[in-house]
């Protein structure tokens, strides 16, 4: 196949998926650069905390920073860097309750942010595999999140993504009913297992580029 055939096909197959990179459209390079993110409450789900994390890009390697406060202490909090191209690249409104239930879940949120990309963990795999590894997430000690992560190897998508603002953070659990634990009656939109406290998403912010 010709080389501008095997673009127009790639174009093709890309379709709507690369309509937010139109004009900067370049298949093999991913950019260096620094990006933040300022975490603030999911609408309607009323975490008391904010953060901030700080994402650097190093070709296809992330080094990530994130601090953040208000959330349910010793409890796992999974954080995620979503990403989809049909994604609305922001935070979930409080529209974004589809069923009603006067809070947000984490699918709710998928139109805004997209899906898992990266599994912020703090050892082993950071794939999306491990999106719900909640031994392996930051517990929050008094409330507080501390994480520090280097050489986060993502796809060539996810680094563009971030270096040209189009990925979110989203830290999750949340203590609807402030008893200090992961309970309740709804069970997770990701794993019925667990309750849906324990993944809603709490803290959010669209990883911008630092000029
Ligand atoms: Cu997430």
């Amino acid at each position: 196949m010709k080389q501008a055939n095997r673009l127009a096909v790639a174009l093709l197959a890309g379709g709507a998926a690369l309509v937010p990179f139109a004009g900067g459209f370049s298949p093999a390079t991913a950019k260096s650069g620094d990006a933040v993110a300022d975490l603030r409450p999911v609408a309607l789900n009323g975490v008391p905390g904010s953060g901030t994390a700080f994402v650097s890009v190093h070709g296809t390697r992330l080094d990530v920073r994130m601090r953040a406060t208000g959330l349910l202490a010793d409890a796992p909090h999974a954080a995620h860097i979503h990403f989809g191209a049909q994604a609305r690249h922001e935070c979930p409104r409080a529209t974004d309750d589809t069923d009603g239930s006067g809070t947000l879940n984490t699918s709710e949120g998928g139109p805004a942010y997209g899906p898992v990309r990266v599994s912020l963990t703090r050892t082993g795999d950071t794939s999306p595999a491990s999106g719900l590894a909640i031994d392996r997430f930051d517990t929050a000690p008094g409330g507080r999140l501390s994480y520090q992560r280097g050489h986060i190897k993502v796809s060539q998508d996810v680094a563009k993504a971030v270096t040209e603002g189009y990925a979110v953070i989203v830290i999750h659990g949340v203590d609807h009913n402030h008893d200090g634990t992961y309970d309740g009656a709804t069970p997770s939109d990701l794993d019925p297992g667990l309750p849906t406290e324990a993944t809603d998403p709490a803290l959010c912010g669209r990883v911008v580029p630092r000029g």
